[in-house]
């Protein structure tokens, strides 16, 4: 059975609606930020030496990294590409890889910047322009994507609506969402999954 190593507010809360998603029997370890520095526990080292979450355990297998997770669960799980396009579709294949990687590989970095600079207090003129430069190139792109589509890949949810619905709410939480009111529908949207609520359910997020 797939354990979860999840640590509570962040990222991991999608890989737990990408494990109901995909109906199979999981199980979840969970730890608690630190409530001053908010950095995970120590223990989750004992998990991954990067002591980070999600991580995931199949077997012998320890695997971190959201997307590389999401790989490993779509290859295993999903075996009737409910959540993909076949391998044998490479255009199809191409452009889901493609929104796969998007948000942990660009998108996240400048909200990363965005986020430290609110909490710190401190606006840093040149980090505060990248950073909201960057939000504004990522977040129109994808909206320019979603202007006619109901999900990133067009009618069909799939599992590349995870990273990328995880990153809009980060920027709604920043307050970075105002002029992309077809980002806040997206993100009602797939949220209002009853998979998103069933993770919700387990009182972890
Ligand atoms: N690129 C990694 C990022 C993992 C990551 O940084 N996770 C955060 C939670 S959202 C974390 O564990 N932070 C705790 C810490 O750094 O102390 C992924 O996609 O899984």
């Amino acid at each position: 059975m797939i354990l979860l190593h999840h640590l509570r507010i962040g990222r991991s809360i999608f890989t737990v609606w990408q494990l109901e998603e995909l109906a199979i029997d999981y199980e979840l370890k969970v730890y608690h930020r630190h409530p001053e520095t908010f950095r995970a526990p120590d223990d989750l080292r004992l998990a991954h030496p990067l002591g980070k979450s999600p991580v995931i355990e199949d077997g012998g297998l320890v695997l971190s990294e959201s997307g590389a997770i999401t790989s490993y669960l779509l290859e295993k799980f999903d075996t009737e590409n409910q959540f993909s396009p076949a391998r044998s579709d490479l255009v199809a294949w191409g452009e889901f890889t493609q929104w796969l990687h998007y948000p942990e590989g660009s998108v996240f970095a400048p909200l990363l910047i965005k986020m430290l600079q609110m909490r710190s207090g401190q606006a840093h003129e040149a980090l505060e322009k990248f950073s909201s430069n960057e939000i504004k190139l990522h977040f129109q792109h994808i909206a320019e994507k979603l202007d006619d589509r109901e999900f990133i890949l067009g009618g069909r949810f799939s599992a590349a609506d995870f990273g990328i619905t995880y990153v809009i709410s980060l920027a709604k939480r920043l307050g970075q969402l105002d002029d992309y009111p077809s980002l806040e529908a997206y993100l009602g949207r797939n949220l209002s999954r009853p998979a998103y609520v069933r993770a919700l359910e387990r009182g972890v997020e």
